[in-house]
């Protein structure tokens, strides 16, 4: 039965099928549905008529003004009936935790951290309960498991893959047959310093593996959803690709002036607006980047952002950073500081996070994470590319880490504690950075890639990346939709 109906019969409260109709089509149904029904218990109302969700409308219309502004029931003609306060909160944040010392002490309580938080998770596992430390390898011989993270990872001559993983007692070579299929396959995927399981048989020095095991994902169910939420990324502004007035039809949109009737009918219902990095082109990022500059100065790029960005309504707007943003470059990147973005800040509404971050939008987790590691997932593993952000991203679920490989491109600060590891699964998963989009649904988890706002630069020419420009994912009660301002 409908999720609005159910609430009213549980209620004991009969629906005429007019009110019911004027219910559904407004913003948030379900939440508006339970502030009616608490109000109608104190009315002691057995049927609800049209006329009595009018009536009610105009009373919370009344309580919102004379609660605001301590007068009376004047109305504002573009004040919202349906503007329900934000259930928003930010569940986890780098920005404030993260410190490094810088020296090589660190370096290794990282990793500890790291290797504590996936063997965790990985005892979880029943095949893992009782696993072994790695020391005690050459006094065993069958049924034999170890949790340790990759240090090295090949081909031998014989195609068989050989690898070395390593605990806090010791290190172990183990081998893959090529004639184990499947196990073969998958070992195809495993990248340097993430954290697995391994079940085998000892032979010699070497632990012949029979499986595999990642962290791992467990099935989410899907949560109710009475709202949208749209994420972008990648936005450039200030370089000579950005696209402008793609962008402003973007804005229009959201704020319910552009469109055809479905289109306007989902931006009425838009709530949230995710930022996945990449705000501005920033200015030094790579060599000669002034030639491709309109706006050539941070300042002045973040200005023109909150301009752009300053016209949307009603929608709050959470901001995370991406390496062209001026935030340090290694990750966890902390918020984008105020002092480059003054502007910014004083938008109504705008919320500012890490790279990652985790935020809950009223109650949908969503993992918020620019995605600078796919670049050496898509350089390093068979099949994978920057065209396919989707078996990245669930790689990195498995893995439960979203940039395991240390060293590569991907920037690493070598704190105390890894803010990286995927502690909780999310409902949402939204990253950018490649410039095209992608969408696919992994055990409940909506895993996103926004696209851009930046037509192909001389750079995108060079490596052949052709970018998805001004196609925005929107989270339509759930559904997918990707609405387009090219
Ligand atoms: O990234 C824009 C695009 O360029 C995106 O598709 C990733 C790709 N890119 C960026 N840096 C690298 C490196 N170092 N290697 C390979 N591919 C890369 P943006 O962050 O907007 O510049
Ligand atoms: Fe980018
Ligand atoms: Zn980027």
């Amino acid at each position: 039965m409908d999720d609005i109906i159910l609430k009213f019969t549980d209620a004991d409260i009969l629906l005429d099928d007019k009110a019911y109709n004027k219910l559904k089509h407004q913003k948030n149904p379900l939440k508006l549905t339970e502030s009616l029904i608490d109000d109608l218990s104190k009315r002691d109302t057995f049927i609800l008529t049209e006329d009595l969700v009018d009536q009610y409308f105009k009373r919370i219309k009344l309580n919102e003004t004379s609660s605001e502004t301590g007068v009376s029931s004047i109305q504002t003609p573009q004040s919202k009936l349906m503007d329900f306060p934000f259930d928003f909160h930010v569940l986890k944040d780098a920005s404030k935790k993260s410190y490094t010392s810088g020296d090589i002490k660190d370096f290794s309580a990282y990793f500890n951290s790291r290797y504590q938080k996936l063997s965790g998770l990985l005892e979880k596992n029943p095949v893992l309960r009782n696993a072994s430390p790695i020391k005690d390898v050459p006094n065993l011989e069958n049924d034999l498991k170890i949790i340790g993270m990759v240090n090295s990872i090949r081909t031998t001559k014989n195609n068989h893959r050989i690898m070395e993983v390593e605990d806090d007692t010791g290190v172990a070579t183990v081998l893959i047959h090529k004639d184990n299929e499947k196990l073969f396959k998958m070992s195809e995927k495993i990248v340097n310093d993430e954290v697995i399981g391994i079940v085998g048989v000892r032979k010699g020095n070497l632990v012949i593996a029979s499986e595999i095991i990642n962290p791992g994902v467990p099935r989410k169910e899907d949560k109710e959803m009475d709202f949208s939420a749209v994420f972008i990324s990648d936005i450039h502004i200030g370089s000579s690709t950005f696209l402008e007035d793609a962008f402003k039809r973007f804005t229009s949109w959201i704020n319910g002036d552009y469109g055809d009737e479905e289109q306007r009918e989902i931006a009425n219902d838009v709530r949230y607006l995710v930022i996945a990095g990449d705000i501005v082109d920033g200015i030094g990022v790579y060599p000669h980047q002034e030639e491709e500059l309109t706006i050539k100065d941070i300042y002045g790029q973040y200005e023109e952002a909150a301009r752009l960005l300053g016209d949307i309504n009603d929608v709050k707007m959470v901001i995370s950073p991406g390496n062209h943003d001026a935030c340090r470059l290694a990750e966890p990147q902390p918020a984008l500081p105020e002092h480059y973005a003054p502007d910014l800040y004083k938008i109504k509404n705008a919320e500012f996070v890490s790279n990652p971050s985790v935020v809950s939008l009223d109650g949908i987790n969503t993992l918020i994470y620019h995605g600078r590691s796919f670049d050496d997932f898509a350089m390093t593993i068979k099949g994978m590319s920057h065209e396919r952000t989707d078996l990245i991203m669930k790689e990195l679920l498995e893995k439960r880490h979203l940039a395991p490989i240390y060293g590569e491109r991907t920037p690493l600060a070598s704190e105390y504690e890894d803010h990286l590891v995927i502690e909780e699964i999310p409902d949402v998963f939204h990253t950018g950075h490649v410039h095209i989009n992608a969408y696919k649904k992994y055990k409940g988890v909506h895993m996103i890639n926004s696209g851009t706002f930046q037509s192909q630069t001389e750079f995108q020419k060079i490596y052949n990346i052709v970018p998805t420009c001004a196609e925005v994912p929107v989270l339509n009660r759930g559904n997918m939709k990707l609405l387009k301002f090219n």
